[in-house]
């Protein structure tokens, strides 16, 4: 008797677990595009594109090696809309036994398919470096859990950026270098753009039907959406972007979107590229003196550190992790978050080219959009779906250690061991964004004053007795004691009413 073998929208490699587990003469692969998957947090119409467009060419792949696919399309009139249900009703047609999944990178829907009356069998997905079993053996006995040990670990356990057992250069981390503010003139164009086939046409006319009223444009679509296109993005990306990666890594402008970035998010997280292929090309280019180690460590440490790292302790911490409230922030996402007005001029940039790319980089995810809901004390759970709907690389056992650790300290120092919050001087430091603006960065209170030079006061005051015996923020306490009862007093009050105003739906 068959089995079904299940394949989800961000499990598109030829050799995820459960396609290797499968019997290709014997076995039917399920695929199924599903009303719950689109709509369970309001996902950007580019990423609903992105994946549907990607499952389609794979399966036609699949078809095209031998396997027999039951594939499900959104319209189809017995589509049950969800992918418990598509599975009830394939095993019911095809009299199948028993089911074989590949573990989803998500609790809601693990649980869901651990529930199902299906005699189902789940395994470990082993697209990563780091398997479940590494990082808890890592983890173990550790008082903290901190990214750079881990990463070296990766790079022992790689090879990657290695000279026998020491790190290539002489030194495991380069971000020193790596902190340069935008430059004038970005010589990189971006990265490589893909015009619609008709699948991909296809799939633009159906998710504008279904989901045009998601936040977020769904053209123009550009995305690669085959492994084919994905290998050509990143040899695009490691010829003409990698060499300044490093340097202008934390850099922000206005008028470009993506400096020296990769855009390969997208396409390792649903399973275009793997991570040690993508690492290889990165490492390759540096041996053949293309490109600096600052850029090439900066990079392999994004993809074989973070990457695996976040994994680690989404799966480590376990399913209540996503809910955090650690600093105990209720106020409501404002409506600019969603596209409405906003003076800010930092903010509003960021959200813009979230709606129009389904793509903003990590320093806009943090220090933008980020900073300003951690000091405005924003819901972590509202901030968090709304990472996790907005991009196209969201998928929550990336998106939420970044935003309920990393981002909102709402993990209480799980991820990170200080918040990352920061005044208007940082951001201008790093950006463009303050010349235009209708706050000026310099002023500190009163008219035009620049709300995160206020919240980021008020955050260090109204969490006290949670940070000032923080040995790394000990600094900015003293700071903040230096200014005098008056002028903290002052910065309060304007910042509580800056928050008032906010709250009202004031456009601020
Ligand atoms: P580049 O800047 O070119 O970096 C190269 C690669 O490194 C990325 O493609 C990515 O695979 C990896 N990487 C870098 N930083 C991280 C990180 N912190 N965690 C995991 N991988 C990393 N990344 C996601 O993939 N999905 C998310 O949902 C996501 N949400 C984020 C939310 C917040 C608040 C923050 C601060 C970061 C988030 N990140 C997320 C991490 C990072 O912002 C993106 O991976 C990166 O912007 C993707 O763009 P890129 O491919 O151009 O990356
Ligand atoms: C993100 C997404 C979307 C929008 N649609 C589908 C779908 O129709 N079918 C599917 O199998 N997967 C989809 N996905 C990806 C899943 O949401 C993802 O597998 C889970 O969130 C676990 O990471
Ligand atoms: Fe953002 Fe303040 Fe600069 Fe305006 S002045 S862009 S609000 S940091």
């Amino acid at each position: 008797m068959s089995r079904l073998i299940l394949v989800l929208g961000d499990q598109l490699s030829m050799d995820v677990a459960a396609l290797t587990a499968a019997d290709k003469d014997a076995d039917v692969v399920v695929m199924a595009e599903v009303a719950e998957e689109g709509s369970y947090v309001p996902h950007h119409p580019k990423k609903i594109v992105l994946v549907l467009a990607a499952m389609r060419k794979f399966a036609a792949r699949l078809r095209d090696e031998g396997w027999q696919v039951a594939y499900t399309e959104l319209d189809d009139t017995d589509n049950t809309g969800s992918i418990v249900g598509e599975l009830i009703r394939r095993a019911d047609q095809f009299g199948a036994s028993a089911v074989i999944a590949t573990k989803p990178g998500e609790f809601r829907l693990i649980t869901a398919l651990e529930d199902a009356p299906l005699s189902l069998t789940m395994l470990e997905d082993d697209r990563f470096i780091a398997s479940h079993a590494m990082f808890e053996g890592w983890a173990q006995g550790r008082k903290a859990l901190r990214m750079e040990y881990f990463y070296r670990e990766m790079r022992r356990e790689t090879g990657l950026l290695m000279e026998g057992d020491e790190p290539a250069g002489g030194k495991w981390n380069y971000d020193h270098d790596n902190r340069k503010p935008a430059p004038d003139d970005v010589d990189f164009s971006g990265p490589m753009q893909f015009t619609p086939d008709d699948v991909v046409e296809d799939v633009l006319d159906l998710v504008e039907r279904r989901f045009g009223n998601h936040f977020g444009d769904v053209r123009p679509f550009w995305f690669a959406t085959d492994h084919g296109q994905a290998r050509r993005a990143l040899a695009h990306f490691v010829k003409h972007g990698l060499a300044k990666f490093g340097d202008f890594q934390d850099a922000m402008l206005a008028d470009n979107r993506f400096l020296y970035h990769a855009l390969v998010s997208p396409y390792l997280n649903i399973g275009l590229l793997d991570p040690l292929e993508v690492c290889h090309a990165v490492e390759d280019a540096w041996k053949a003196g293309d490109v600096p180690i600052n850029a090439a460590e900066g990079f392999i440490r994004q993809v074989i550190g973070w990457r695996e790292y976040v994994r680690g302790i989404y799966f480590h911490e376990g399913p209540g992790y996503a809910g955090r409230n650690g600093l105990g922030h209720t106020r409501d996402l404002p409506a600019f978050f969603w596209g409405s007005e906003t003076r800010m001029r930092c903010v509003s940039k960021a959200v813009e080219q979230t709606g129009a790319e389904a793509y903003a980089h990590h320093i806009q995810r943090l220090m933008i959009t980020g900073n300003f809901a951690l000091l405005a004390g924003l819901d972590p759970g509202q901030v968090s779906e709304w990472y996790l709907a907005v991009y196209a690389d969201a998928f929550e056992w990336v998106e939420a250690p970044n935003v309920v650790g990393m981002s909102q300290f709402a993990d209480g120092g799980v991820i990170a061991s200080k918040p990352y919050v920061s005044s208007g001087a940082y951001i201008n430091r790093m950006s463009n964004y303050c010349k235009g603006c209708a706050y000026k960065v310099s002023v500190k209170t009163g008219e035009g004053a620049c709300p995160f030079n206020l919240l980021y006061w008020h955050f260090l005051d109204r969490h006290r007795d949670r940070f000032s015996n923080n040995a790394r923020m000990g600094n900015m306490y003293r700071t903040w004691d230096r200014m005098g009862d008056e002028k903290r007093a002052t910065v309060v009050q304007e910042a509580d009413a800056f928050l008032k105003r906010m709250e009202a739906g004031e456009v601020v």
